[in-house]
């Protein structure tokens, strides 16, 4: 039986994922690297250090440099989601919110970033979460299973009782370590190893959840 589920936010709740892109195909850019959305798959639930890896193919580099990367395309990151609203809020993703809570269940996000703490305040859904695990926890990221785990634990629950939303490959797989069961969104080349996989949560209700809820 589920008592929690608990959400992955860039590219579950909102769409800051197009932000993350835009933000990593400037520095490329700048850097005079190739890459487009198809190398931007990869990005996907990793942390910024581990994405700046993958962009730069092995290339050689300093630790001075990535830091000044890092931190130059967090910049860029940081300018588009200070202009966000309640309305970057992705279709479906407030009304089953609301079902879950009014329905009992615990309701978290779990996410790599650190900057989730601006973009839940920028979308006014901190209200609507029993805990926020993000990329600040002094734990592993997303392949690993740790900041799901911390989740469980905060929540009081244990890693069988929580059902996983989330867009990312290397978030499935992080919740699949952790015991935990999965709601995949995006197409089946990225999320087809969850337990159950979806579009997008555009009109998905409580009844659409069943099969991984019960
Ligand atoms: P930041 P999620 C992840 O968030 C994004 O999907 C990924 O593209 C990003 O690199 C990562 O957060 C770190 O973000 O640079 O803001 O700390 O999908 O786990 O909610
Ligand atoms: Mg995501």
């Amino acid at each position: 039986m589920i008592r929690a589920v608990l959400f992955d936010l860039d590219g579950v709740l909102t769409d800051t994922s197009e932000y993350h892109y835009l933000a990593w195909k400037r520095l490329a850019d700048e850097l005079g690297i190739p890459f487009d959305r198809e190398d931007n798959e990869a990005l996907r639930g990793v942390s910024r250090r581990e994405s700046l890896v993958l962009l730069l193919k092995g290339r050689p580099a300093t630790e001075e440099e990535m830091q000044e990367w890092m931190d130059r395309k967090n910049r860029y990151y940081v300018e588009s989601i200070s202009q966000m609203t309640p309305d970057n809020l992705l279709p479906g993703a407030l009304d089953l919110l609301h079902e879950l809570r009014e329905n009992g269940y615990k309701t978290a996000i779990v996410s790599s970033s650190k900057n989730t703490p601006m973009v839940l305040e920028r979308l006014n859904i901190a209200n609507l979460m029993d805990t926020v695990v993000d990329g600040n926890a002094p734990a592993r990221s997303k392949p690993a299973p740790d900041l799901f785990l911390l989740a469980a634990e905060r929540l009081g629950v244990s890693p069988q009782e929580c059902l996983v939303v989330e867009d990312a490959a290397a978030g499935i797989d992080a919740a699949r370590a952790a015991g935990m069961r999965t709601l995949g969104l995006g197409p089946r080349e990225r999320v087809g190893h969850a337990d159950l996989v979806l579009p997008d949560l555009k009109g998905v209700h409580l009844s659409d959840l069943k099969p991984v809820l019960e």
